[in-house]
């Protein structure tokens, strides 16, 4: 059964309310990033001659909403496509950052982990295991977008 309409709105709705509080948002994802793999501070330009996550940092705030942003386009492609399908230039682009990085693939379940615990907190009462499923499928799929293009550079 592939991704539903239903999954789709669920995706979509939660985005359009957490999307109203970006600052606090991009924080809670990061921080929830570090405190699975505090290894992971060293990878960031942004966080690595810092002692905290920086407060109000526009870059980090870019970045933390594009993860957003591509999850929840890659849910609406689930919908209408039955696959994620990212622009050839991004992927690339997307493909070598993260190896440059030295991103691998257990990486990919700690900003799982963090996306979905993030959502968790930010939607409240609204939160199911239905909008869990949903976000987590349009994640596993970008990822794996992701990692093929890695792989393909690597
Ligand atoms: C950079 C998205 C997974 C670590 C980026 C950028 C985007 C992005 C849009 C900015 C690229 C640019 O600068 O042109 C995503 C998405 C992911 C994902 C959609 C999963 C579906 C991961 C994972 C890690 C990671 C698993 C490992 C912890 C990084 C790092 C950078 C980066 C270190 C560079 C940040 C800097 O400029 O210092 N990612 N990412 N990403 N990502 Fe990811
Ligand atoms: C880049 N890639 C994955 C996760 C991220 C979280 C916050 C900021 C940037 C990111």
């Amino acid at each position: 059964a592939g991704f539903t309409e239903q999954q789709e709105i669920l995706v979509k709705e939660s985005w359009e309310t957490m999307k109203q509080n970006v600052p606090e948002l991009s924080l809670r994802f990061f921080t929830t990033i570090l405190e699975i793999a505090p290894a992971a501070k060293g990878m960031f330009s942004f966080l690595k001659d810092s002692d905290e996550i920086p407060q109000n940092n526009p870059r980090l705030k870019a970045h933390a909403v594009k993860v957003f942003k591509m999850t929840c386009e890659s849910a609406v492609q689930l919908r209408e496509k039955g696959e994620v399908v990212v622009a050839e230039n991004t992927l690339k682009n997307l493909g070598s950052v993260h190896l440059k990085k030295g991103v691998i693939d257990p990486h990919f379940e700690v900003v799982k982990e963090a996306l979905l615990r993030t959502i968790q907190e930010a939607v409240g009462e609204k939160w199911s295991e239905e909008m869990k499923n949903a976000w987590g499928e349009a994640y596993d799929q970008l990822a794996a977008a992701i990692k093929a293009e890695m792989k393909k550079e690597a």
